[in-house]
């Protein structure tokens, strides 16, 4: 007996796009003191097409992420409480405040340190937020470095029906970001009161991950199939489905919250070494000869350091 089309999850429209892994992200260090909990990037995890790394942050003075190069993809750091410091090769340098956002395009190069403000007063202040790195395709890798930075309060946010949410980039409802996306991407931070729900569409052929920040809830689709998770769980969304539904059904009273992303794949070979993502092994061995030679985009770094770095005497 042929199975019926309407049972099979499969179609395009009016299907929802399910789970198809939950990772759990455990905390790992990185940088230099810094505690990151990473589900995008990690060995079980390699490469979500265009998203190479997600990163959950968590630093307190005097740790942090000193001096270190990026070359061929684009880093947005996304600020959940406290605040970072970064200072560029180029002289670029600016505060990263709690809501706010950097998405920076490292392009053909740069040489930069993102870290928390020292203490002043004794006061440890932890420093949290999500760092995404989203590949560019061969054709933008080696574009000048550009920053968009956007405060808190310009991120554009609406509530209705016990759903906020912040657009970081694309549009929902439409609002929009003033993001520009080279690598097309929505990227939407959800919070739902206790009994709230959303259906939100996806573009087709994209890739999509959940990440939860907060609480706990079910995600998938209310008929069919639905997974449950809580904080620090990254949800892949599977293909085959033109929405996602999302809903607080926790008794807990608390609320939910995750970011939604979703990426347009690039479809390239991706080679990785380190903060270096190129498209073949010959780009990478000639991106190493730059950063060490001081060359193609690297210039300024050779003389240059961070203020943080030399405030803690490190290089
Ligand atoms: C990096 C190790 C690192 N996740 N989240 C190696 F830690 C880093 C790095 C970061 C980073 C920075 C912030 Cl602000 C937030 C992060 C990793 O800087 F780039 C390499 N290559
Ligand atoms: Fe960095």
């Amino acid at each position: 007996m042929p199975i019926p089309e309407k049972s099979s999850g499969n179609h395009k429209n009016n299907s929802k796009r399910l789970v198809v892994k939950k990772l759990f992200a455990r905390q790992q260090h990185e940088g230099f003191g810094a505690v990151v909990r990473r589900s995008i990037g990690r060995f079980e995890f390699r490469y979500f097409d265009p998203f190479l790394v997600l990163d959950e942050f968590s630093v307190s003075a005097p740790s942090g992420f000193p001096d270190h190069p990026h070359r061929g993809f684009e880093t947005v750091t996304y600020m959940l409480e406290g605040e970072i410091l970064h200072e560029d090769c180029e002289g670029h340098k600016g505060v990263i405040r709690e809501g706010g956002l950097q998405w920076m395009t490292a392009g053909k190069g740069i040489v930069h340190s993102e870290m928390p403000s020292s203490n002043p007063n004794g006061i440890i202040t932890h420093n949290k937020g999500l760092q995404l790195w989203i590949n560019l395709s061969s054709k933008h890798k080696l574009v000048e470095p550009s920053y968009q930075e956007i405060e808190s309060q310009d991120i554009a946010e609406t509530e209705k029906d016990g759903v906020r949410v912040r657009v970081i980039a694309g549009e929902w409802n439409g609002v929009k970001s003033k993001i520009c996306t080279r690598t097309p991407t929505m990227y939407l931070d959800f919070t739902l009161s206790p009994g709230s729900r959303i259906s939100q569409p996806i573009p087709l052929h994209w890739n999509a991950f959940v990440y939860i920040l907060q609480g706990q809830g079910h995600f998938g689709d209310a008929k069919l199939q639905h997974s449950a998770a809580a904080a620090h769980h990254l949800l892949v969304l599977g293909l085959g489905g033109d929405r996602v539904e999302a809903w607080n059904g926790s008794d807990t009273g608390l609320p939910l919250r995750f970011i939604l992303v979703a990426g347009e794949p690039i479809g390239e070979p991706m080679v990785q070494f380190g903060p270096f993502v190129m498209n073949t092994q010959e780009e990478i061995d000639r991106t190493i000869d730059d950063f060490e030679n001081f060359t193609n985009g690297f210039e300024n770094a050779r003389h240059w350091k961070s203020q943080a770095a030399s405030a803690l005497g490190l290089f």
